[in-house]
């Protein structure tokens, strides 16, 4: 590889990921040889992963959590589903998750390595019904999943009546706040530990948390939890393992802190003002044009552009993607400011 640059975030609207900031991107390559999989040997990371999961668990008002750092959303939501598997042994033996449609593929992921059986609810207005949802609970229910953010359109789901729902049947809550949990904190909306009966959560700083990639986060109410993911590992100075992967990114784990320590609270709560008054003007000068948007609820927009409009704004070097039902994803990300957006509309207007 020549010299090969990675690309440029000038024209990325669809990426989740964005440019880390500085102090993560420093704090990447000074831990870029470390191993917190094995804390025993790497002792600086395994504490600055503990300084990690403090932090999250502020960031989604938690006190005293539990948790690890993970390889990204995916392996936190395996792992939820995987705890609370586990802990159903004995109680049955055809486990059943329930989530709601808009629940990501990484579960679909996590049914088929855990032999468990995911069951999808329809929607109400994108977001979870827990009517619809309560229909497919039954005696074998070991997980029912809420989303915080969710990956087509940014809704949040009503969390607390997951949640009680969950309890009242005897399963797990997990939420998955993968993408929305560092926005989600400076809304008026129920999502964290604080606001219902929720078990676990995935939380990922490398998406909105401006840490380098691989950082995902999987928080536990309590310590309990993550026995129920305990696997002995005789020849390491630690005698316990509770992650999927063995070796994991020391870099993650310390981009995650630093980034942490200078955003929050205030540059989180900075950004999220940002990006949701980007937003919003994004999809009224959308609307303006006489296209049909969905109205972001976090800062994503949601559009209904002509195929032949998706093509011409690729070949000019957008990166969309589309939603399952054909919507151009515009996600707000740090990188995607106002200029670019106004970029992003001058083109469409040439395009079309
Ligand atoms: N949960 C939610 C709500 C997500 O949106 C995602 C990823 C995950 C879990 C899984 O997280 P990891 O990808 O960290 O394992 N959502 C984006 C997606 O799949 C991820 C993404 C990121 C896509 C960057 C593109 C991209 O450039 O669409």
């Amino acid at each position: 590889m020549q010299r090969a640059e990675p690309q440029d975030f000038a024209r990325v609207l669809s990426s989740m990921c964005t440019r880390p900031h500085p102090s993560a991107r420093a704090a990447a390559e000074r831990f870029l040889a470390t191993n917190p999989g094995d804390p025993g040997t790497y002792r600086t990371v395994a504490a600055l992963e503990r300084e990690a999961v403090e932090l999250l668990g502020e960031v989604a008002s938690l006190s005293d959590p539990a948790g690890y750092v993970t390889s990204g959303g995916t392996e936190a939501n395996v792992q939820a589903v995987r705890i609370a598997r586990n802990r159903a042994r004995g109680r049955t033996d055809a486990p059943n998750v329930v989530a709601p449609e808009s629940a990501h593929f990484s579960f679909t992921k996590a049914a088929d390595v855990l032999g468990v059986e995911l069951r999808r609810a329809p929607l109400s207005d994108y977001r979870a019904d827990v009517d619809a949802m309560a229909e497919l609970v039954d005696a074998d229910t070991v997980c029912v999943v809420g989303v915080a953010g969710s990956t087509e359109y940014g809704r949040v789901d009503p969390v607390p009546a997951i949640a009680d729902l969950a309890r009242d049947r005897g399963a797990l809550c997990h939420v998955d706040a993968a993408w929305g949990g560092f926005a989600l904190p400076f809304t008026d909306h129920d999502w964290d530990f604080a606001d219902a009966p929720v078990d676990t959560m995935t939380i990922d700083p490398h998406k909105l948390g401006r840490a380098a990639v691989p950082a995902g986060g999987l928080l536990a109410r309590d310590g309990s939890l993550l026995d129920a993911l305990a696997i002995d590992t005789p020849y390491l100075e630690s005698t316990a393992q509770v992650t999927l992967t063995g070796t994991r990114s020391g870099a993650g784990v310390a981009s995650a802190v630093a980034a942490m320590e200078a955003l929050w609270p205030d540059g989180y709560a900075r950004e999220e003002a940002r990006a949701a008054a980007d937003a919003e003007w994004l999809a009224g000068e959308l609307t303006a044009r006489g296209y049909e948007v969905v109205p972001p609820t976090l800062p994503l927009v949601a559009v209904d552009l002509p195929d032949r409009t998706v093509e011409a704004l690729r070949e000019r070097g957008w990166r969309l993607s589309r939603t399952a039902a054909g919507e151009a994803r515009i996600v707000v990300m740090p990188h995607v400011t106002r200029g670019v957006l106004s970029a992003f509309l001058a083109d469409l207007d040439r395009v079309e």
